[in-house]
């Protein structure tokens, strides 16, 4: 079976722990890669996350995965916990000192030294590959690490090692609310400044959002990072699983062939093909259907409407931002469970009827509708949906605010300077976001056909219109 493979890099291990967790209970693994289900779709694509490797005894499925930190702490503990006999051994690099919530230290300085052992390592996870299909960055952006060395690593595969390869981050932001540090707002605007350029796909995830879910939905009062980290995991589990298991898009039916020619049919680019319209707008919020768990579950309408509505409200949202104050430029939906695709699709249909004015009108057919029959462990049917929405803007224009407040006045800047970092780069990383606000701006207003003489989507205006394809 010919898989078109994921390497996945973590510089947020706990979030990670949490989605290979989730993973291997998907695929009827047991903590420590081996084979425990029953089902043979499991293990149809088991090969975009997971190596095999074959003993006298056993075969056992090891994670396509690198864990990094500059730190050794959270290593040490995932190498020690649950799962400590799942990785490779040489698949943790790490570093003692940390980097101290400091963007340049990850990047310039501490992360810096460890580029080159992690381009190594990468390099050998990728000659494992038949057909590298991309990577997945599992990070946050306000600390240092994450962040920092994240970006680093990011710019070193698209400009040096893998500049045809699709690069996804799963990105976690910060939030006002659940701030630890002052910096933070730094931190993110430095990362948001490399994501831009070098990232293909950024599926955001705010702390702030996800506490709501835990309280509202869970019922959970003080939650803790491994709650967090849980619904994180659902969504990456959401997102990934067209990838990992056969289904249906838009009504066409998928499932790997056992011609080795056939790639599966989903993958990271034709993801990105579809959502994102101009490259470097590729932001999108995530969101997930049904949250609740337990005895409230059985309370809840679970129909599929009920679901597609969930899919589009707020509430539902893991970033926090109000999607009606934007317009949606395309997003996925996935549905998993056993649900017909006529009535998925028909639900959608009905959604953006009724609130067409939320999608913008010049690109038709602007929401997917991807089916997948198994569905998540514990749940009998659930939906995640994937959106490039122009109110992704609230959270760089949040950002922005409190970037913009301390570098006015030049406050905190010397930790960044000490590490050989230039203040040019602070202005670059403001202006860049102050564009990218503007972009999604601009592609909320437009309109199909707009009264500014700007009439390239119209028929009817024939010079116009060659005029604006004449280039
Ligand atoms: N959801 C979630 N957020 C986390 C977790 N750990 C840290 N964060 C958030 O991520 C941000 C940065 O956290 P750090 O742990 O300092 O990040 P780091 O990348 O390790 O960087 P340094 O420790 O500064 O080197 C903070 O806003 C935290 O609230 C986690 O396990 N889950
Ligand atoms: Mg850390």
């Amino acid at each position: 079976m010919v898989v078109r493979e994921i390497i996945n890099v973590q510089a947020g291990n706990q979030v990670g722990e949490a989605f290979w967790q989730a993973v291997l209970a998907e695929h009827g693994l047991d903590l420590s890669g081996t084979y425990q289900g029953t089902n043979p779709s499991q293990l149809h694509n088991i090969g975009v996350y997971f190596s095999e490797v074959n003993s006298a005894s056993a075969t056992k499925y090891v994670p396509r995965s690198l864990q990094l930190d500059l730190e050794a702490g959270v290593c040490n503990a995932v190498r020690s916990g649950p799962m400590g006999a799942l990785f490779s051994p040489d698949s943790y690099i790490h570093a003692q000192s940390g980097a101290g919530n400091n963007w340049a230290k990850g990047f310039y300085t501490e992360g810096a030294e460890l580029i080159e052992a992690i381009m190594d390592a990468l390099r050998k996870e990728s000659e494992k590959c038949d057909v590298l299909q991309g990577f997945q960055m599992i990070h946050s952006i306000g600390g240092g690490t994450g962040s920092g060395l994240g970006c680093l690593l990011l710019t070193k595969m698209r400009e040096v090692e893998y500049p045809d390869r699709m690069l996804a981050t799963f990105s976690i932001l910060p939030s006002p609310k659940v701030s630890e540090t002052v910096v933070e707002p730094y931190n993110a605007m430095l990362s948001a400044h490399q994501l831009v350029d070098n990232g293909d796909l950024t599926i955001c995830v705010d702390n702030e959002a996800l506490y709501g879910i835990a309280g509202r939905s869970l019922k959970i009062q003080t939650p803790s990072f491994r709650d967090l980290n849980a619904l994180i995991a659902r969504v990456m589990c959401g997102v990934s699983t067209s990838l990992r298991f056969p289904g249906q898009l838009n009504g066409y039916v998928f499932r790997p062939k056992p011609d080795p020619a056939d790639t599966f049919p989903s993958d990271l680019r034709k993801l990105g093909m579809n959502l994102i319209p101009f490259p470097r707008l590729h932001f999108l919020m995530p969101s997930y259907a049904p949250f609740v768990s337990g005895e409230a579950a059985r309370y809840q309408g679970n129909s599929v409407p009920d679901l597609v509505q969930a899919l589009f409200d707020r509430r539902n949202l893991l970033v926090d931002v109000d999607p009606r104050y934007g317009r949606y430029l395309t997003a996925a939906t996935i549905f998993r469970g056993n649900i017909a695709s006529r009535e998925a699709e028909v639900a959608v249909r009905d959604l953006q009827t009724r609130n067409s004015t939320s999608f913008v009108e010049w690109i038709p057919d602007n929401v997917s509708v991807t089916l997948v029959s198994v569905p998540p462990v514990g749940q009998k049917q659930a939906a995640t949906c994937l959106a490039n929405s122009t109110s992704i803007q609230e959270l760089f224009q949040r950002t922005h605010d409190t970037f913009a407040a301390m570098y006015k006045r030049r406050a905190f800047l010397h930790w960044y300077t000490e590490e050989g970092m230039d203040v040019m780069e602070f202005s670059e990383a403001e202006s860049n976001s102050a564009d990218l606000i503007a972009e999604y701006q601009q592609y909320q207003e437009a309109r199909a056909t707009s009264d500014d003489g700007d009439e390239e989507y119209e028929y009817e205006g024939g010079e116009a219109a060659s005029e604006a394809y004449s280039h």
